[in-house]
């Protein structure tokens, strides 16, 4: 593909062209060979949105708190991007099904755009698509745009290299695991949303909370996060939690805390990127024949494994 498509690919979506959003998204998602021009094509406005990262376990009502949050932005003339990753989903590319249906009423707007990203099966690079589409949709003029991630494993951590202001959704059940809540998750929250307090246990879940936020070492200039109650069938306690986050946007945007975080998180995209492409670089055909003719040394004893790697590294200095 030439620069001359991209940028009218770019410039149709830029122009309000929904299928050609959907089209750069995808081929981002396909780890497409052009994504690094699509990402070139955008770099001076990457960063017009303000990103807020949305986790927690599977059924805590972080779709719903989406939703009702939406509407709220909408109704301040935002235009809104969603972007909800689900790595335990099957599915790629479309839209999640669930999702898709409780989110229809925002879904028809024109200010709102949602997308589904599913892994096939493997973790990897999904922090990087995750990045590369919140990129594309800063570029397209969304005002905000919201990340929804599954709080399994890794991703849950990855969302808050994405996000400015991460929320940490949990449920009064969530009660007897708040002692075993990873350490990761605690680093990352700066807000944190006890949904369901409809249900039995959410006071005691956010006195058992905020006991646990007390310990933590904090400076006196230091973001403190706020717990909420919602209630997000019931739209209670959105608006509380709209403000709360324009209130850490407004503490971010004191004293370059956004650059700050934003120069922290573009640093270990950079990583990422760098050594995605070492890694490609590196099994060449040339070392891993290498590889393939020397292991029988290392099974017959000749060669240690290390000595084996070092060759190969060698060989990888001289290219
Ligand atoms: N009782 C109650 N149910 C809720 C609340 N918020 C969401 N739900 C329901 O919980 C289920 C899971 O919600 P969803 O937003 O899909 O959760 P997600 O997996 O975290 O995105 C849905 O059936 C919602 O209607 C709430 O505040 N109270
Ligand atoms: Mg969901």
């Amino acid at each position: 593909m030439f620069n001359n498509d991209i940028n009218n690919i770019v410039n149709a979506a830029i122009s309000g062209n929904r299928r050609a959003l959907s089209r750069i998204i995808s081929y981002v998602e396909s780890d497409h060979a052009e994504t690094s021009n699509i990402i070139s094509s955008i770099k001076d406005r990457i960063w017009n949105a303000y990103r807020i990262g949305i986790t927690g376990p599977p059924g805590a009502g972080k779709s719903t708190l989406t939703n009702e949050l939406t509407k709220l932005f909408l109704s301040q003339n935002k235009k809104v991007a969603i972007v909800a990753v689900d790595p335990t989903s099957p599915f790629s590319g479309g839209a999640l099904l669930g999702d898709r249906i409780r989110m229809n009423d925002i879904g028809t707007n024109n200010d709102v755009f949602i997308r589904s990203m599913a892994t096939r099966g493997s973790l990897g690079g999904l922090s990087k698509k995750t990045n590369d589409v919140a990129d594309i949709l800063s570029a397209i003029g969304y005002d905000i745009v919201i990340i929804e991630t599954v709080g399994v494993g890794q991703s849950e951590l990855d969302i808050a290299t994405t996000a400015d202001t991460t929320i940490v959704a949990i449920v009064p059940e969530s009660g007897d695991s708040i002692q075993a809540m990873k350490a990761g998750l605690m680093e990352i929250a700066d807000l944190y949303v006890i949904n369901k307090s409809d249900r039995p246990g959410a006071e005691m879940l956010q006195t058992a909370l905020s006991a646990m936020l007390s310990l933590k070492n904090t400076r006196t200039n230091d973001w403190h996060p706020t717990i909420l109650q919602t209630v997000a069938t019931d739209s209670k306690g959105i608006t509380e939690m709209m403000e709360e986050i324009f209130r850490h946007k407004i503490f971010l945007e004191k004293d370059d805390a956004l650059q700050n975080k934003r120069a922290r998180n573009a640093k270990l995209r950079v990583k990422e990127i760098v050594e995605s492409i070492l890694r490609e670089d590196v099994w060449n055909e040339k070392r891993t024949n290498l590889l393939t003719e020397e292991i029988s040394k290392v099974l017959e004893g000749k060669l240690s494994p290390y000595s084996l790697a070092f060759m190969i590294v060698n060989s990888f200095n001289k290219a």
